[in-house]
């Protein structure tokens, strides 16, 4: 009735479905003109191509708007079970193709723009991508809601909206240099600010206690506060119309910010006190795998999972029953991140809505799963207890609570065996006392999943072995996956036409029809037009690379891929000891160059700016470059280049060029990796260890499809309990020896021994990860790639086999598996 609208929200226009602009070339000009003119305050004449990029993007999002409408208010109505995937990190590259993909605008879009006389080209690389995460883990965030969109399942993808993503990577003298990634100077067009929808996010203090009718109860006295902003994004599925949302916290000051309690009362010092609190959502912090135990970090932290928490309550559950909760959401937490939301929701049941502990507990226990991405035992987050207790002191009274339930309920299974106690407790006591997140979340979660198969039992028999023992069916695995949408689809347009010519349409939502390729590969005419999309591709990526960087890239080599983060356990190092191999063979006069295959090596990896290890192998990679590239005897035969920055827009780039996927991390150190699957889903046959996925890759493709060496983890386990020593190897192998004295040597130093010594003695005395022992079996395994690639056929054929084979890592089935295994939320269909 009017009475109970007081906006006016009867009147029939208000009422009626909101309609997008007409599905037609001329509908599309007239809302893009429309835009232009009324959103950029411009004429088409004087329009920048920034103007026209937002005018565009802004055209696309009409058309989905009323879609994203319908999708919130059927949600309002029928109130389904969603999924709150809270994570500090969203990968998620461009958008706008991405979005017109989904949309179905693509054709006509980019008829639309030649017909106002533009080339949509020119607009594509008009946007700056946000780079909101690190890599594989955020890169699989963005996958994950791309799905869930795709399968029409109800999610919120909660995070925060960095100023300043992950650095903008640059080389001088060969060496890292980072920029900030101010990816919002020129603005955004995908993103909704909500001022009014801001949650107030409390910090410090002190808590208290309080009689609350004669039951003693504690409270907590917070000393600051700030204003957590959200910014919705739009997350469409692919062709069906679903819109999700995807919604990023900004902090900013709360207006009575500090006069309290800086203080003072002087304007400079609110001015302070507002960056200070600006500060919060200000940068990703770039180390991956490894956390710092910053302070910011911990507030990033809380402040997003709070103000998620509260929103959702707020908007989502509103006046229902609190403890019908467990019936409406699961919290996904993307590794240990976002555990501090365990605590929160405790307090929040206990303090604000007076639930009594146990009640509390059954609820929380239900709300959360926590994702594990790592078994690095250095990335294993802890905070120390006491940042804790001065930035959170409520939220650390109610981890030491858990604890203690916990630890009781330990004792009575397992009797008073203090050395299992210790162990399993949330506290560490060494080497200072802190809270280990991972077995908080362990504890809380309904369940707990690794990202690979051999990842999830290695975290179940050597990682957490009492919990698996103590919780029996709370550990699974879900296989991580990738979003086919963007990277075959978008990124291999020539490949997806060609699946799509021989098996029809269909696959890209269910792919593992790409089955139905195997018996393609042994058709001379289908393998010649395999062979010339790849082909296709390479002169795509020629292309960029000459734009960016100014590479010039020789036409017909195999071309020899690894591109991921700089990190002693991926073994870059392992890739530049096969190149100086190589490179020294043919130049000592030991090997023909005509004998070996022509080879293009390219690099792409950031190095946390703190990691200086990672830093000189950077630099060693560029310097090793440099003289191979300047040198007329291996000339035409081998070539390294590094493009800096590597990012998803350049992955989009490089992958589906790739011939070869180097995934060569030491067997038990990558949890998972996701490019070596967009790799093998791109045609390209994988060089690669026995870890993470990989060991499912070469199940799925064949042995005669996938290039093995190395050890596998038991053999690397026992490697180290025999006492490792890399000199021996070094001593043992002359291509190695070779090799480590040509890079000690100065030889890509211009004669100075000291710049890469550290790397070289590090191999030699330390080698944490192993390089020198998987070295021979690394170099056997590529002069098998030699030969294997020498057929083109044969390879070709392969590579078919390795598309075909690789359906089973679309990130659908991923989440597949964890709405029947997990989390119990059906599509709205
Ligand atoms: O998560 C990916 C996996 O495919 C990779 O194997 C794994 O290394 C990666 C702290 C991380 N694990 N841990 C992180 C990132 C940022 C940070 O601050 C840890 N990233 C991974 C997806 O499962």
């Amino acid at each position: 009735s009017p009475a109970t609208h007081p906006l006016g929200a009867t009147h029939p226009l208000a009422l009626a479905p909101v309609t997008g602009p007409a599905s037609s070339v001329d509908g599309f000009v007239r809302q893009f003109l429309r835009n232009l003119n009324y959103e950029r305050g411009v004429p088409l004449s004087a329009s920048s191509v920034n103007d026209r990029y937002f005018a565009l993007a802004m055209t696309v999002r009409d058309y989905l708007m009323a879609r994203w409408l319908e999708d919130l208010r059927r949600q309002r109505e029928t109130k389904p079970k969603g999924v709150c995937y809270l994570s500090a990190e969203y990968l998620l590259g461009r958008q706008l193709d991405n979005n017109l993909l989904a949309s179905g605008l693509g054709e006509i879009a980019t008829e639309a723009m030649a017909q106002c006389g533009i080339d949509i080209d020119e607009m594509r690389a008009q946007e700056v991508e946000p780079g909101l995460g690190n890599g594989g883990l955020g890169r699989l965030a963005a996958c994950f809601i791309d799905s869930l969109a795709t399968m029409s399942v109800p999610n919120v993808g909660y995070g925060i909206r960095y100023e300043y993503g992950i650095f903008r990577q640059t080389f001088v003298d060969g060496q890292q240099v980072e920029q900030p990634d101010a990816w919002l100077t020129l603005g955004s067009p995908w993103e909704f600010p909500h001022p009014e929808g801001a949650r107030k996010v409390a910090f410090g203090g002190h808590t208290e206690t309080y009689d609350d009718g004669g039951v003693t109860r504690s409270r907590w006295v917070p000393g600051w506060h700030v204003q957590a902003v959200p910014y919705n994004y739009m997350v469409p599925g692919y062709l069906n119309g679903r819109v999700n949302t995807l919604r990023l916290w900004s902090a900013v000051a709360t207006d009575a910010f500090d006069l309290r309690i800086f203080n003072s009362g002087d304007y400079e010092e609110a001015v302070r006190a507002q960056t200070f609190a600006e500060n919060i959502s200000k940068v990703l912090y770039p180390e991956d795998s490894t956390p710092q135990g910053k302070e910011l970090r911990l507030q990033q932290q809380y402040f997003f999972v709070a103000a998620s928490i509260s929103d959702f309550l707020a908007t989502t559950l509103g006046d229902d029953d609190i403890a019908t909760l467990p019936d409406r959401v699961i919290f996904q937490l993307n590794d240990t991140h976002p555990v501090i939301a365990v605590p929160e929701l405790m307090r929040v049941l206990v303090d604000e809505r007076h639930l009594e502990w146990d009640a509390a507990w059954e609820i929380t226990k239900q709300c959360f799963a926590y994702t594990c991405h790592t078994l690095l035992p250095e990335a294993l987050e802890v905070w120390s207890v006491d940042l804790l207790g001065r930035l959170l002191p409520r939220h650390l009274e109610i981890i030491y609570r858990i604890n203690d339930d916990f630890l009781d309920e330990v004792r009575e299974r397992f009797g008073d065996d203090e050395m299992r106690i210790r162990n399993m407790s949330i506290i560490s006591e060494f080497p200072e006392r802190s809270v280990r997140m991972a077995y908080l979340a362990t504890v809380a979660g309904s369940k707990v999943n690794g990202v690979a198969e051999l990842h999830s039992q290695l975290l179940r028999d050597k990682v957490l072995p009492d919990f698996n023992e103590f919780f029996p069916g709370k550990f699974t695995n879900v296989t991580n996956g990738i979003t086919p949408r963007r990277f075959v689809r978008l990124a291999n347009p020539g490949l997806s036409e060609l699946i799509t010519e021989a098996i029809g349409t269909g696959w890209l939502t269910d792919l593992e029809r790409l089955r139905e390729l195997e018996s393609y590969a042994e058709n001379p005419d289908f393998r010649a037009a395999f062979g010339e999309v790849k082909a296709a591709n390479k002169r795509r990526l020629n292309e960029v690379l000459f734009e960016r960087d100014g590479f010039e890239v020789s036409d017909g080599h195999m071309l020899d891929v690894m591109v991921k983060r700089l990190h002693e356990y991926k073994r870059q190092m392992l890739k530049v000891l096969h190149i100086v191999t190589q490179y020294e063979s043919i130049t000592s006069g030991r090997v023909e160059a005509a004998d070996i295959q022509p080879r293009t090596f390219i690099f792409g990896a950031k190095a946390a700016p703190g990691y200086a290890m990672a830093k000189r192998i950077i630099h060693l990679v560029n310097a090793v470059g440099s003289v191979v590239n300047a040198d007329p005897r291996v000339e035409g035969r081998l070539k390294v280049l590094f493009p800096p920055n590597y990012n998803v827009t350049l992955a989009e780039r490089v992958i589906p060029a790739a011939d070869l996927s180097e995934q060569i991390s030491l067997a038990g150190k990558e949890a998972s990796g996701t490019g070596n699957m967009k790799f093998a889903l791109n045609g390209a046959l994988t060089i690669g260890t026995d870890d993470g996925a990989n060991v499912e890759i070469r199940e799925l493709v064949g042995d005669d499809n996938f290039f093995l060496f190395g050890m596998s983890e038991p053999q690397v386990e026992d490697l180290w309990a025999a006492g490792y020593k890399p000199a021996d190897f070094y001593q043992a192998d002359d291509n190695l020896r070779r090799a480590m004295d040509l890079i000690a040597s100065g030889a890509f130093s211009d004669g100075d021994k000291s710049v890469f010594e550290p790397i070289v003695s590090n191999l030699l005395y330390d080698d944490r990860f192993m390089v020198l022992a998987d070295y021979s079996s690394y170099i056997a395994a590529q002069a098998r790639v030699d030969a294997a690639y020498a057929d083109t056929d044969a390879w070709t054929r392969s590579a078919i086999l390795n598309v075909a084979r690789c359906g089973f890592f679309s990130s659908d089935r991923s989440m597949r598996d964890y709405i029947d295994r997990i989390w119990h939320t059906p599509p709205m269909l």
